[in-house]
C-alpha cells in the first residue's frame, strides 16, 4: 500500500488510538488528528468531484481543514494570498481554473460558487491515497515580468522534500514546530503545516511572527524568515526564551551574519540555513550534526543534486569563492508552470537541470553560499519574491503614472525594500495604496518617489542598478 502523504493522518492508525488531542494550534482552535481526519474527510466529501479549488489562505483552522480535505481526496488546489487583491485574485482565479472558493471566502469572490468547511462536520469514508504523480497544489509565484505563474508541485515532491528535511534536522513526532509566516508559500504551508501531517508532531501557528509569540510557544522547532530572526534578535528577552529549543531554522532568503551571531549569543542556538524555492521546495540546508556556517546554506539533502556553470554553461571550480549560476536536478522539484509551455521550457535545460536565477558558490566540502539574483528584476522583501515587473504594470494602468522603475533596495529589517520611481503627479501615499489594492498588500512599494526622469541608457533601457544605488 502507498504510504500517505499526510502519514499521520492514517485513519485506521488514529481509530487505534494514535490520536493527538492538541496536533495543530492555530487562530486560538486546537485540532486533534482525529478532528482532522474526521472534518478533512468530509472537506474532501464536498470536494472530490471538483477539478480544482481555490483556497483564501488566511491562517485558521478553516484553512488548515480545507488543505487536508484537498489533499485527502486528491483534488489540486490553489493557496490565494490572504491579503491578495484585485488583479492579482482575478488573474490567479482565470489562470487556475478554479472552480470553487473552499473554506473562506473573500469579499468579492469573482462570481465562483462557495463550499464551505464545516468545524463540526465528520466523515469516516475511506479515501484511496492519490497517486504520487498527481499535483497536490498550484502556488503562484512571481517572475521578473508579468503576472505571477502557477507552479506545479506533486504530490511526491513534497512526500520527498519533507522527508530529506526530516533526515538532515532529525525532525521527528516529539517535535513542537513552530511559526507564524503565511500558508499560501512553500515556507509556512509545505514545510510548516504539510510537514507536520506528515511527520506527525505538534504544529502552533502564532499568527503574526512576532518575538513575543514565539518566545510563548514553547516549541522545539522554529520557523522563520530572516525578518522574523532579526526583529527576536533585536528583542534579548523573547530570544532567550527560545533557548529551550532544538532548532531554529532560517530561510527564504539571506540570513545575515550579523543577526546569525546574535542569536548564537542570546538563544545558545547557531541557527540552521535552508536554501529553496517555490519550483523547487527545498534543496540545501545546513545539518544538526554538520558545520553551520553564518552566510552558507549548507550542503544538498539526499537526493538533490547542484551545480554551478557560467554563462556558456561551462562548470565552475568548487573552491568557495568562483561565483556561477546555480541549477538543480531533484525529485523535489515542479513539473512546469501551469498553461506555460514556454516558461518551463525556459527554466530547464535539456537534461532537465533547473535554472535557479540564483547565483552562487560552493566550496571544496560541497558548503553553498548564495551570493544573489541574476536579475535586479526580482525582489526579496521579509521573505516575500516579488517581481518588479509585476508592480511597473500596475504602477502604470494608474492615471498619475507615466513612467516608472521599481527596484529593491538594501534593508535592515525587509533585507529589501521596494522603492518605486514614478514620472508623473499622483501622490505617492495614493500609489502604495493603488497596488495594495490590486496585487497583495504585501507587494506594496513602502517607498514612492516622484522624480522629473528616469535613468536610461543610449538605446532607452532602464539603467536599475543606477537607480538602486541614486537611492
Ligand atoms: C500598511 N499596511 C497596509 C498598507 N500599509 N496594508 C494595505 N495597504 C497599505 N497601504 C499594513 C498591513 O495591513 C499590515 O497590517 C501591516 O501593514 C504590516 O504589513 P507589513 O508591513 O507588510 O508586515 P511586516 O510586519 O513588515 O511583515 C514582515 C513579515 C512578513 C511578517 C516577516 O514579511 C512575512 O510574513 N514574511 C514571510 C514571507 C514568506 O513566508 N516567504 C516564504 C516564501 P496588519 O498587520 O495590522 O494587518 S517560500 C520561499 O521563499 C522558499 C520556498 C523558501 O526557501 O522558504
Ligand atoms: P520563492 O519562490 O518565494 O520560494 O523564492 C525563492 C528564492 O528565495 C530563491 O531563488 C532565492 O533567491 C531566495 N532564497 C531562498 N532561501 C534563501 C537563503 N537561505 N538564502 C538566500 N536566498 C534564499
Amino acid at each position: 500500500m502507498l504510504k500517505a502523504l499526510l502519514t499521520s493522518l492514517d485513519p485506521a492508525a488514529v481509530a487505534a488510538g494514535h490520536d493527538l488531542a492538541d496536533a495543530v494550534r492555530i487562530d486560538g482552535v486546537t485540532l486533534s488528528r482525529s478532528d482532522l481526519v474526521g472534518a478533512g474527510t468530509s472537506v474532501a466529501e464536498r470536494v472530490a468531484r471538483a477539478r480544482r479549488v481555490a483556497i483564501l489562505a488566511t491562517p485558521t483552522a478553516t484553512t488548515v481543514l480545507a488543505v487536508t480535505g484537498c489533499l485527502i481526496a486528491g483534488v489540486p488546489f490553489v493557496p490565494v494570498p490572504a491579503d491578495v487583491g484585485a488583479t492579482e485574485r482575478a488573474h490567479l482565479l482565470s489562470d487556475s481554473g478554479a472552480q470553487a472558493w473552499l473554506g473562506e471566502v473573500p469579499a468579492d469572490n469573482e462570481g465562483l460558487p462557495h463550499i464551505p468547511v464545516r468545524m463540526h462536520a465528520r466523515s469516516w469514508h475511506r479515501y484511496a491515497e492519490p497517486n504520487p504523480e498527481s499535483v497536490a497544489m498550484i502556488m503562484y509565484t512571481s517572475g521578473t515580468t508579468g503576472l505571477p505563474k502557477g507552479v506545479t508541485i506533486t504530490r511526491r515532491a513534497i512526500a520527498a522534500d519533507i522527508d530529506a528535511l526530516a533526515q538532515a534536522w532529525e525532525w521527528t513526532d516529539s517535535d513542537t514546530l513552530v511559526h507564524g509566516l503565511p500558508l499560501f508559500h512553500v515556507h509556512g504551508l509545505v514545510l510548516g503545516l504539510l510537514g507536520s501531517l506528515r511527520i506527525g508532531n505538534r504544529f502552533v501557528h502564532t499568527g503574526k511572527p512576532t518575538p513575543q509569540a514565539y518566545a510563548e510557544a514553547g516549541g522545539t522547532l522554529y520557523f522563520g524568515v530572516p525578518t522574523v530572526w532579526s526583529r527576536i534578535a533585536a528583542d534579548t528577552e523573547a530570544a532567550r526564551a527560545l533557548s529551550s529549543a532544538r532548532l531554529l531554522v532560517s530561510g527564504s532568503a539571506a540570513l545575515p551574519s550579523p543577526v546569525f551571531e546574535d542569536l548564537v549569543r542570546l538563544t545558545g542556538h547557531a541557527p540552521i540555513e535552508r536554501y529553496g524555492s517555490t519550483e523547487t521546495l527545498i534543496t540545501i540546508s545546513t545539518r544538526i550534526d554538520g558545520e553551520r556556517r553564518p552566510g552558507w546554506v549548507g550542503l544538498p539533502l539526499a537526493g538533490v543534486q547542484t551545480r554551478l556553470v557560467d554563462e556558456t554553461g561551462e562548470p565552475v571550480p568548487h573552491d568557495g569563492e568562483s561565483i556561477g549560476q546555480l541549477q538543480i536536478k531533484s525529485p523535489t522539484n515542479f513539473s512546469g508552470y501551469l498553461n506555460r509551455p514556454d516558461a518551463t521550457a525556459e527554466a530547464f535545460d535539456a537534461d532537465g537541470w533547473f535554472r535557479t536565477g540564483d547565483v552562487a558558490v560552493i566550496d571544496a566540502g560541497g558548503m553553498h553560499r548564495i551570493v544573489g539574483r541574476e536579475s535586479v528584476d526580482l525582489i526579496k522583501s521579509g521573505g516575500y519574491r516579488i517581481g518588479a515587473g509585476e508592480i511597473e504594470t500596475v504602477l502604470l494602468g494608474h492615471p498619475g503614472v507615466r513612467e516608472v522603475a521599481v527596484v529593491g533596495v538594501p534593508d535592515d529589517d525587509l533585507g529589501q525594500r521596494i522603492v518605486a520611481f514614478v514620472v508623473g503627479d499622483a501622490e505617492p501615499q495614493q500609489l502604495i495604496d493603488f497596488v495594495a489594492e490590486q496585487l497583495s498588500a504585501h507587494k506594496r512599494p513602502r517607498e514612492v518617489r516622484m522624480v522629473d526622469s528616469l535613468p536610461r541608457n543610449a538605446m532607452g533601457k532602464l539603467l536599475k542598478k543606477q537607480l538602486a544605488q541614486w537611492h
